[in-house]
This record gives structure tokens, C-alpha cells and sequence, in this order.
């Protein structure tokens, strides 16, 4: 009697642990007694090492990486050496070691060389001294306001009276200076002398806003084109001041600026 007792008590402790006991090792062990552990190596290696990238194109340098089951990470940047569509950089560099093997590859791609500004908009240069605010040294009087060098009146003294600027008894140092409302474009300027024989500016300094000069040159005495050309610049105000000149109140007859 109590040997059979004792085997139905193993019995039932034999089912106890069939149907609770799997429940209580993957509670403390997170498998299963009945399941073959699954390898995860298919999927995410444990590691690999980071590629070459560099000079490869952007599509065979994204597949390289997308094979190793990373994430190419685009950036781009202009550069004059490597032509477009060719990779320049990475990170992590080639040769590092992933452990895991996941994460983003930063790959950073040749745009070309830096595109450059339009010179020249689509629209030609226009005279926009006009719209610029003048400001003078001094005027011989009203007659011969700074405004008379920007009022597109190409004369002067003794033909046509009050169409040209003249200062009052100024030689070397007498200054005009166009300020605009806003940054132009320019191109050329051209200068224009008093058209009467005796002021006549020998040597006069441009300096414009972005801080660049340019030495004028004798101007035309009897009133004529002087240009005076250059590279594109943009800028705010110019600076018109006589270094050398003769005559009792120089001035000038009309500033043209063109540009945009
Ligand atoms: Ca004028």
C-alpha cells in the first residue's frame, strides 16, 4: 500500500513538471526546454568591418553598404577636385571594426565645383546713378547742387547753367558720394568733367562700400566720356573724391553707375 501511494505521488509529480515546469525555466532562463535555439547571425552578424567608400560612386557606395545591412547616410558638399557623384568622405572610416554590425554609414558626395554667381542678370546695365542720394562737399550754390550730377543732364557751365555740380572754391578734396537704398550691381562707371576750360580734375579716387578703390585718371577737360570699367561689384555707396585738379570750383558735370 504505501509503495503504491508513493508512485501515484511521482506520477503526478512527473505530470506536475511536464506541464509547469517549462513555464518556470523560461521564466528564469527566457527559452524553452522543447526549442532549438534560433542563431541570429542571418540576419545581423555579429560584426564586420567598415568599407572603402571613397572614389567609389554614390550607387555602388550605397549598395556596399546596404549589403552589410547598414544605412547609407547621404551629405553633400561642393568640391572643385572630384566631380559630381563621386564620394569624397565617410564615417566611420574605412577599416573600423562594427560590433554589432548595424548602424548608418555617413558617405559625403562630390557636387562639383561650387556654381558660380551670375555676373550678369539677363537684363542690360542700366544708368542708376538717378536713383542713388547724393552727398557733396560743398556747392558752389543751389545752382550747382550735388543733385545737377545725376539729373542725366550731360553739360555745364557756360553752355547749360545748372546741370552740373561745381563746388564752392574746393579743388583736391572736394568728395561726391552716391548712397543707395539698397545693394546694386554695377559695372561701369562714367565720369564727366566740368565742360569748362578752366576746372579740370586731374587724378580722382572711386572707393566703393566693399571697400575696393580705383584711381580715375585725368578726366576729359572739355567735358567728355571718361569710363571707367571693372569687375562686377556689389555695393551700397561710391565714394567720387579729387586728389588732383586745376581750376578755382571743380566738380562734375554727371556720374554715370550701371548696373542693376
Ligand atoms: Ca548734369
Amino acid at each position: 500500500m504505501k509503495k503504491e501511494v508513493m508512485a501515484i505521488a511521482g506520477l503526478l509529480i512527473a505530470v506536475f513538471v511536464l506541464l509547469f515546469g517549462n513555464n518556470i525555466y523560461q521564466q528564469f532562463t527566457g527559452h524553452s526546454i522543447f526549442a532549438t535555439p534560433i542563431s541570429t547571425t542571418t540576419t545581423s552578424p555579429d560584426a564586420c568591418v567598415v568599407p572603402e567608400l571613397t572614389n567609389l560612386d554614390q550607387g555602388a557606395a550605397e549598395n556596399a553598404i546596404t549589403q552589410l545591412g547598414l544605412q547609407p547616410v547621404r551629405s553633400t558638399q561642393y568640391n572643385s577636385e572630384v566631380k559630381a557623384g563621386i564620394v569624397t568622405g565617410q564615417e566611420p572610416p574605412s577599416g573600423t571594426m562594427l560590433k554589432p554590425c548595424k548602424g548608418e554609414i555617413i558617405i559625403t558626395i562630390s557636387l562639383g565645383p561650387t556654381p558660380s554667381p551670375t555676373l550678369t542678370p539677363d537684363t542690360p546695365a542700366a544708368n542708376i546713378a538717378p536713383e542713388g542720394r547724393v552727398q557733396v562737399s560743398s556747392v558752389y550754390d543751389e545752382c550747382y547742387s550735388g543733385n545737377k550730377a545725376v539729373d542725366g543732364v550731360i553739360a555745364g557751365y557756360p553752355e547749360s547753367l545748372c546741370t552740373e555740380w561745381g563746388s564752392r572754391g574746393e579743388g583736391p578734396g572736394a568728395t561726391l558720394r552716391l548712397v543707395f537704398t539698397r545693394p546694386r550691381r554695377i559695372t561701369d562707371i562714367i565720369l564727366y568733367d566740368r565742360p569748362n576750360n578752366l576746372d579740370h580734375v586731374l587724378e580722382a579716387t572711386l572707393t566703393f562700400s566693399d571697400g575696393t578703390t580705383i584711381k580715375t585718371g585725368s578726366l576729359a577737360n572739355d567735358g567728355t566720356a571718361k569710363m571707367i570699367g571693372f569687375d562686377p561689384k556689389t555695393v551700397e555707396w561710391i565714394e567720387f573724391r579729387v586728389n588732383e585738379s586745376d581750376g578755382p570750383n571743380i566738380g562734375l558735370a554727371e556720374i554715370e553707375v550701371y548696373g542693376w
